[in-house]
């Protein structure tokens, strides 16, 4: 036996010895390569030892070559081995705790406004009106001239209406829709038609370019303005509590004669005068009046067989009464703070 054979062997005992220890210490996938590279690798430690083969005498060479392939496979499949076991152990980590308790989704509610518009349909239903509903982009016809709104009209001036072309508005009002109601149906009719409506207005604290509208609409054989008091006085009291009165004052609309504004008393100071109703007792709510015969004349019913009383309000009125809400931009801004409060 050669030095250089005895040097050998105890080369492949201790290179065998550090790859074990080294292995040990391995922590993830990259480093395990690393350890790879070094001893397996074309530069690596076991090609080194190939490489001194050479040095021994040719006798000596089968055995050690032997010892040197099985170090070579042993390492390979230890290797091999670690790598499967990272990789399992990766998948513990990622491992889900099914019995945790779920996240609830956040839950949605009515806009202040469509609440409000709920409460004053379902009093209105409860009083025998029909719902009915129309387009918000409507034509020029319905919009003003069967509503006897004549051509000079200022409601009707570009300042005040969102034109489309020469036959379309969006409608400034829902009056369209009683004229629709009328032309597909013959007296008795006795309906509101709720919805959005749109003017040319620059938003401040009481007004803004979208708003909503209630218009309620009857008509048969004798219908009186005092059939429009007993109406409006009990929905007064159904919105804002039995003490509510009502009181009527002249006024003028083109869809209208007679026609009046309607007033309730301050269901906040009982009329004994507050911030609410501005010290008057007196809170303003909308107009109301006789169906002008003119307008009967555009949906053909005999204005000496029929009469009939309307009457609008506006939606965000109604609630920022109910609310004391002091700026009907709060109910456009999506501001949840606002929203969530409802
Ligand atoms: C207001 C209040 C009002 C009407 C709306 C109406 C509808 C038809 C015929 C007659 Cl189809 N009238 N609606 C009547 C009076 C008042 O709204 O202050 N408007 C400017």
């Amino acid at each position: 036996m050669t030095d250089a054979f005895a040097k050998i062997q105890a080369l492949i005992h201790n290179t065998e010895q550090e790859f074990v220890a080294q292995l040990l210490t391995v922590q993830d996938r990259q480093q395990l390569e690393q350890l790879r590279i070094l001893y397996l690798g074309r530069k690596g430690r076991v090609q080194a030892l190939f490489s001194s083969l050479a040095q021994l005498d040719p006798a000596e060479r089968p055995m050690i070559g032997q010892e040197l392939n099985r170090l070579k496979k042993e390492f390979e499949e230890k290797l091999t081995a670690k790598l499967s076991k990272a990789a399992q152990s990766a998948k513990t980590i990622e491992q889900f705790d099914y019995s945790l308790p779920g996240r609830s989704p956040a839950s949605g509610g009515l806009h202040p406004l469509m609440q409000v518009l709920d409460e004053i349909k379902s009093i209105f239903t409860s009083m025998g009106f029909r719902i009915e509903e129309g387009p918000e982009i409507e034509l020029d016809y319905y919009n003003f001239e069967a509503l006897n709104i004549p051509p000079y009209h200022p409601s009707r001036d570009m300042q005040d209406t969102f034109y489309l072309d020469g036959k379309y508005v969006l409608r400034t009002h829902t009056s369209p829709v009683q004229i629709r109601t009328m032309e597909r149906q013959k007296p008795p009719v006795r309906m509101i038609a709720p919805g959005r409506c749109f003017r040319k207005d620059t938003p401040d604290a009481t007004h803004s370019p979208t708003f909503h509208q209630v218009e309620g609409l009857c008509v048969d054989r004798d219908i009186s303005f005092a059939d429009l008091k007993g109406v409006v006085q009990v929905f007064a009291q159904k919105m804002f509590g039995q003490d509510v009165r009502v009181r009527f004052r002249p006024s003028f609309f083109p869809f209208t004669e007679p026609s009046a504004e309607y007033d309730f008393s301050c269901f906040v100071c009982q009329g004994k005068g507050c911030r609410v109703c501005k010290g008057t007792g007196w809170i303003e709510i909308s107009g109301a009046g006789m169906v002008d015969p003119a307008v009967f004349g555009f949906v053909d019913y005999d204005p000496n067989v029929y009469s009939g009383y309307a009457f609008g309000m506006g939606v965000e009125r109604i609630a920022m009464l109910k609310y004391q809400i002091n700026d009907i931009r709060y109910f456009f801004d999506n501001d949840l703070r606002f929203l969530e409060q409802f």
